[in-house]
């Protein structure tokens, strides 16, 4: 059998960086490839510079470092894919699609694709989103994701590609910084909070949404892919729950436990109605019973999490914090 070797592709993402520390303590620093359109390239450190529209290169690269998986994280986000339809759709569809032939023409053991609470739009329950709601999302990035979960499936029907997804929350993490999401006030929030005990918050005050802590969600990323390939019932895209909330409720916590003099102002902007059309609630069972999915962190502890750690790095970097 050969060794596992793991490209990720967007490595400069949120998500991207944490995993990448993720995959190389599993399986050693030696057999993971990191690569993103902004990485500067170096084959001594594993590190490519790699547009996933370039589908030649990827395909070289596959072939050269003999890639056994690929965590495909590359792609624009709902309020940048707003502004960006055309590319947005490229780089999320077309990118993926050469990221699914890769696997099909290497060999590839297994694939992870991420999909997105976007999937979801007009016609669902939003205090309950079951796994099978129907998909009307209105969204550039809803759209695109829609489409991926049906790639996924064809290409594991009609080519075997062992591809998985789970479609992710909002992630809030402190070590990395979310880039053009609908979700990202919440990241935000703690560094302003931190930084300038204020925050403007581009969404209402009682817009609830589907979130997850980053360790939850790196959790949770490696679960199914740890699973075994029979327990993959759901070849599009597994729902994934953990927290939901609104800012104020976030701010209203901050404000009790760690900061008395934050104040939180509230201007909605496009991304409003993004988030208007969005689930408030996940229903995950599938994830649950297919892959023993279990969220380990809740709001209070991701409060705690987020706020300490934010704190201390700006502390630690030098950077004024108010006391
Ligand atoms: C976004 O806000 O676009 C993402 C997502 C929910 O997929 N964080």
């Amino acid at each position: 059998m050969k060794p596992t070797r793991i490209l990720i592709t967007g490595v400069n993402g949120q998500i991207g960086s944490v995993l990448k520390k993720k995959l190389s303590q599993k399986f050693g620093a030696e057999n993971i490839f990191c690569s993103d359109i902004k990485l500067e390239e170096d084959f001594t450190k594993n590190q490519i510079n790699l547009d996933v529209l370039d589908r030649d290169k990827l395909f070289s690269v596959v072939e050269k470092f003999e890639i056994t998986q690929i965590y495909h994280l590359a792609a624009l986000l709902s309020g940048v894919a707003e502004q960006k339809p055309q590319i947005a759709w490229r780089i999320n569809t077309e990118g993926l699609i050469y990221v699914l032939e890769a696997a099909k023409i290497y060999k590839l053991d297994k694939i992870f694709a991420p999909s997105s609470i976007a999937v979801f739009g007009s016609g669902i329950n939003k205090e309950n989103t079951v796994q099978d709601s129907p998909l009307n999302p209105s969204s550039v990035y809803g759209i695109s994701k829609v489409a991926d979960e049906l790639w996924h499936k064809y290409y594991y029907e009609k080519h075997g590609v062992d591809v998985r997804s789970i479609r992710y929350p909002g992630i809030i993490g402190y070590s990395s910084l979310p880039g053009g999401g609908t979700t990202d006030w919440a990241v935000e929030i703690f560094h302003e909070a931190v930084k300038n005990n204020s925050y403007n918050c581009f969404l209402n005050k009682d817009t609830k949404l589907p979130m997850i802590l980053m360790q939850d969600a790196i959790k949770a990323t490696l679960d199914i892919m740890d699973a075994p390939k029979e327990a993959i019932k759901l070849r599009t895209s597994y729902n994934l729950a953990s927290e939901s909330f609104s800012p104020e409720e976030i701010a209203a916590l901050i404000k009790a436990k760690y900061n008395k003099d934050f104040t939180i102002n509230y201007s909605p902007d496009f991304r409003q109605s993004i988030a208007d059309s969005w689930p408030k609630l996940i229903n995950d069972l599938p994830a649950k019973k297919d892959w023993n999915w279990q969220a380990e962190y809740n709001t209070e502890k991701m409060v705690e999490i987020m706020y300490t750690n934010i704190e201390k790095q700006y502390k630690e970097a030098g950077f004024a914090v108010e006391e």
